[in-house]
């Protein structure tokens, strides 16, 4: 009997130092393993390797690799690839960054799956097995998520932050210049099933106090949203998502996502100066009275806040990381993320920032002296070190302890047991990867092989 094809499965970190421990709020479970795990045929010997968690045991035998790769994790992917090509295993990569630079990836991948793995990974797959591979494999615009439910098997074992998560739907209807969904998905989103979801719910429920709705933007599709939180109310759960502006203006949207458990939403304010907004496409920011408006009606719900900030737009000047501090603190933010602008290849942002000369590398995520949090660009009115240094600032200020206390004693944050206790346990990675996160590397420092290109 011949024996069964071996796939490992390899989410990379973004980089590391040797011997330091890797950033504890990124180690979530990797849901596009999960995904390809459950798309790939049952006959095929599966296991995880996350890079993020655990060492990879290169020697241990694969007929194939398939690696996720996003734009801060390309550099580590290309010396992982380059470790399993030495040993003679070829090596399949997609991801965020595979769709959008596919002609970079494809140089170090046997072959590269641009877009979603739906509709091509059994394909691909097939074509390994006979020896008969293609360099490039091109997703249908838009598969159907019928079969999206993650095989969670391959996640035993490996030690991530207790939430689980969950996808309903795919992409964005909003086309924000910065965004790397937009340039992807195109402006369009897709749905799964609403009880495939919902038996995955059942399912995890015993197992997980806290769900993450990994939707772009939950609210995309406001009827069908509303008609999954009537159908998701009956089972309990607490659950946290990301959403845009708008849906924080729909009360009905509101009381629904409250009444079927929602603990808190992420939602991109970027910056106070509707002039950054407008640049960046994101105008309809201060729709509906603006941000006091939209933040009362969410505080009526008692529905949290994960606020983000990006600095670096041409508005932006040396007072706006305070002043979008001292927003998020009066707000009584449960966290908050203060960064850089980033300028994702791809994206409108990129061909704006490359036409007007303003990049500072070629290629900043494979640049011998790029770190996170480094500026990859030539900002207007401020230096890039300015704006480094005022995020690190933002952050140190916001999760500092004074501001820790006050938050953690408002209304809003105190309102539901458990999301009390995790409040002072997430602010407290947050406040301990405020000077980790800083310079940290992308790509493993230690690695000293070379990057060895696919055929
Ligand atoms: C949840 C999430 C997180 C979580 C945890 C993710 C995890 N598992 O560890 C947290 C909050 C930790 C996080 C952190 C960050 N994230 Co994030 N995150 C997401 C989000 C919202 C969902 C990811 C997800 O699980 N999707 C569901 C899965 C099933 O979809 P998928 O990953 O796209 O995979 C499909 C295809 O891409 C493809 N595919 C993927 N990999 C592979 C591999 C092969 C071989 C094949 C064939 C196909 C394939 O098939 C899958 C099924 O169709 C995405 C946005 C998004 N829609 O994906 C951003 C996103 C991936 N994150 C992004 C970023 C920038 C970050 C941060 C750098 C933010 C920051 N500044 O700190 C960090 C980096 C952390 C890290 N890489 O270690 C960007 C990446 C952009 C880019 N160009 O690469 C995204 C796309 C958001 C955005 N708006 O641009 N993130």
């Amino acid at each position: 009997m011949s024996r069964p094809f071996r796939l490992a499965l390899v989410h990379p970190c973004i980089g590391r130092r040797p011997g330091e421990a890797y950033i504890k709020t990124w180690q979530m479970e990797s849901l596009p393993m999960g995904v390809l795990a459950a798309l790939t045929p049952r006959d095929v010997e599966v296991r995880l390797h996350d890079d993020r968690t655990e060492a990879i045991p290169y020697d241990e035998p694969a007929d194939l690799v398939a690696i996720s790769v996003e734009t801060y994790t390309a550099k580590r992917a290309y010396q992982i690839a380059s470790e399993y090509r030495r040993r003679k295993v070829p090596v399949a990569m997609g991801g965020f960054h595979a769709s959008l630079v596919p002609d970079e990836v494809e140089r170090y991948a046997e072959a590269v799956v641009v877009g979603e793995a739906e509709g091509v990974w059994e394909e691909v797959i097939d074509d390994f097995r006979h020896g008969t591979p293609r360099k490039r494999y091109v997703a249908p615009t838009r598969p159907s998520l019928a079969r999206s439910r993650p095989d969670r098997s391959i996640f035993a074992g490996k030690r991530y932050l207790p939430i689980g998560l969950v996808e309903v739907g795919r992409g964005c209807g909003f086309q924000c210049d910065f965004c790397a969904i937009q340039t992807v998905f195109r402006r369009t989103q897709t749905r799964r099933p609403e009880g495939d979801v919902l038996s995955e719910l059942s399912a995890l429920k015993g197992s997980r106090k806290l769900f993450f709705f990994v939707d772009d933007n939950f609210a995309t599709h406001p009827r069908k949203t509303k008609e999954f939180l009537r159908e998701l109310e009956p089972l309990g759960i607490r659950w946290v998502s990301q959403m845009a502006i708008p849906a924080a203006h729909d009360e009905e949207m509101l009381s629904l996502m409250r009444r079927s458990g929602c603990m808190g939403v992420l939602i991109g304010f970027e910056s106070l100066d509707p002039a950054n907004l407008a640049a960046m496409d994101k105008g309809f920011n201060t729709m509906g009275g603006g941000y006091e408006v939209a933040l009362a009606n969410l505080r009526k719900h008692d529905i949290r806040l994960y606020g983000t900030f990006i600095f670096g737009y041409d508005h932006d000047h040396a007072g706006s990381f305070g002043e979008a501090v001292d927003f998020a603190k009066r707000h009584h933010m449960y966290i908050a993320a203060f960064n850089h602008l980033t300028p994702f290849p791809g994206t409108p942002l990129y061909q704006r920032l490359e036409q007007e000369g303003r990049l500072r590398y070629e290629r900043w995520w494979l640049d011998p002296a790029y770190r996170y949090n480094g500026v990859p660009f030539h900002p207007k009115g401020l230096a890039a070190e300015d704006i480094e240094r005022g995020c690190v600032a933002a952050r140190a200020s916001f999760y500092g302890r004074r501001s820790m206390l006050r938050r953690g004693m408002a209304k809003i944050n105190r309102g539901d047991g458990l999301m009390w206790r995790n409040f002072w346990l997430i602010n407290q990675l947050h406040r301990a990867d405020v000077k980790l996160r800083d310079h940290w590397p992308l790509g493993d420092t230690g690695y000293t092989g070379e990057i060895l290109n696919a055929g």
